[in-house]
C-alpha cells in the first residue's frame, strides 16, 4: 500500500469511528436477497464496530437469499440474518447500509429511519450525499475490498470465517476479476487468501444445487431469444429473484454473445438483470435508459438490475416488450427477428423415446 493510500484509509477509518463513539447499538442493513459481497461486508463492519465498543449489532435485510451458495455462506458464518419487516428498529442508535444505497430500489430501510453510515461500490446516488458518513467507491469491484481496507487500517486481522467471506465477496462480485475490478480488489484478495479457509470456500461455492435450480435454468434456456449478439429470456413468476442473475450469467457465457437480459415477476414487481462483456459499455446506465423512469435501475459496468412496480399481473407483458425494444436499440442488436436458442422441435427430438 502506498503512503497516500494508507493515509486515506486511516482518515476514513477515523471518520467512520466517530460514528461509533457513544453508540451501543447498530443495525446493518443489506440489499434484498443479499449476495456474498453484502454478507461479507456486514460481517467486517460488525467486527469493526464491535472493536470500537458497539456491543448490540444486528444484520437485517428485506428478503433472505435464495441461492444455495449464499445460504451456505450464512450457515458457515453462523450469521443470524434478520428480516426488516419482522424487526423493531427503534432501539438501534445507528443504521448502516453496506453494498447498497438508500433509495436505490434494491434495498429498504426500516420505516421512518434514515441511514447514518453507507459504504458501497455502486455509483453514488443523490440520497446518499445526505448520509452523515458515506464512503462510495464505484471504481472498486466489491464492497468487501473497501471493508478489508478499514480492517487493515484498524490493525484488525479478521478471523478465518470473516476472511473467507470477504475473499468470496471479492471473487463473486468481480467474477474472479473477469469484470468490474480494480487493483485494490486484487491486492485485498491476495492479503485475504492466506487468512481464509479455502477448502471451506470451495464447499460454499460448489454447494449442492436444489431441484428447483435446474427447473429455473431449463426455463431460462427454453425461453431464450437471440437478437444478433444479444440474448433475452424470461422466467415468468419467480420464487427467488437471485435466479435472474444466475440465468443472465449463464447465457452470457455463450461464444459471440455480448449482452444478456433476464426478467421475471416477483410479488408485484417486474425484475430485470442484465449482463455484458463489452468493456466499453456501462450496463447500469444503459438499463436506466431502457427502463426510462418506469422504476428503479442501476448497477455496474458489466452487470445491472432494475425493479419496476406492477399494478396488475397483466401489465408485465406490455412493459417488458417496451423495455426489451429500447434495450435492443441501445445495445445496437440490429436483428429484429429473434432466433430461439432452443426450438420446440429440438425439445420434441430430445423427448422422443430412443428405439
Ligand atoms: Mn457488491
Amino acid at each position: 500500500m502506498t503512503v497516500r493510500v494508507e493515509k486515506a484509509a486511516s482518515l476514513r477509518l477515523s471518520r467512520l469511528s466517530e460514528h461509533f463513539q457513544h453508540c451501543h447499538s447498530l443495525l446493518i442493513v443489506l440489499q434484498y436477497f443479499p449476495d456474498p459481497d453484502a454478507i461479507a461486508s456486514a460481517m467486517a463492519l460488525k467486527l469493526l464496530a464491535y472493536r470500537s465498543g458497539v456491543t448490540g449489532i444486528s444484520v437485517a435485510c428485506g428478503s433472505a437469499p435464495g441461492r444455495v451458495e449464499n445460504l451456505a455462506l450464512l450457515r458457515y458464518l453462523k450469521l443470524n440474518l434478520l428480516r426488516l419487516d419482522h424487526l423493531n428498529a427503534n432501539p438501534f442508535e445507528r443504521i448502516a447500509m453496506v453494498d447498497a444505497q438508500p433509495g436505490a430500489g434494491n434495498a429498504g430501510l426500516p420505516p421512518d429511519r434514515i441511514a447514518d453510515i453507507v459504504i458501497d461500490h455502486h455509483p453514488i446516488r443523490h440520497e446518499t450525499r445526505q448520509v452523515p458518513y458515506h464512503d462510495i467507491r464505484s471504481r472498486y469491484g466489491a464492497t468487501s475490498t473497501m471493508l478489508w481496507e478499514y480492517l487493515e487500517a484498524a490493525g484488525i486481522r479478521p478471523p478465518m470465517r470473516v476472511a473467507t467471506a470477504l475473499a468470496y465477496g471479492i471473487r463473486s462480485d468481480t467474477s474472479d476479476f473477469g469484470r468490474d475490478s480494480s487493483d485494490a480488489d486484487i491486492r485485498a484478495l491476495s492479503c485475504l487468501y492466506p487468512l481464509a479457509n479455502l477448502r471451506q470456500l470451495g464447499r460454499i461455492v460448489h454447494a449442492p444445487l436444489s431441484h428447483s435450480y435446474f427447473r429455473v435454468m431449463v426455463k431460462g434456456l427454453c425461453q431464450a431469444r437471440q437478437y444478433g449478439r444479444c440474448t433475452i429470456t424470461s422466467l415468468g413468476i419467480i420464487q427467488h429473484p437471485d435466479s435472474l442473475g444466475e440465468v443472465a450469467d449463464l447465457l452470457l457465457r455463450e461464444q459471440g454473445i455480448r449482452w444478456t437480459m433476464c426478467h421475471g415477476v416477483w410479488r408485484n414487481q417486474l425484475l430485470i438483470s442484465i449482463r455484458t462483456d463489452d468493456e466499453q459499455a456501462h450496463a447500469g446506465r444503459l438499463l436506466r435508459r431502457a427502463v426510462n423512469r418506469l422504476g428503479h435501475a442501476g448497477g455496474h459496468a458489466a452487470m445491472a438490475g432494475a425493479q419496476i412496480p406492477l399494478e396488475s399481473a397483466g401489465e408485465a407483458g406490455p412493459l417488458t416488450s417496451s423495455i426489451e425494444r429500447r434495450f435492443l436499440v441501445l445495445v445496437n442488436a440490429g436483428n429484429p427477428q429473434p432466433r430461439h436458442l432452443v426450438t420446440p422441435a429440438f425439445i420434441r427430438s430430445l423427448l422422443r423415446k430412443e428405439p
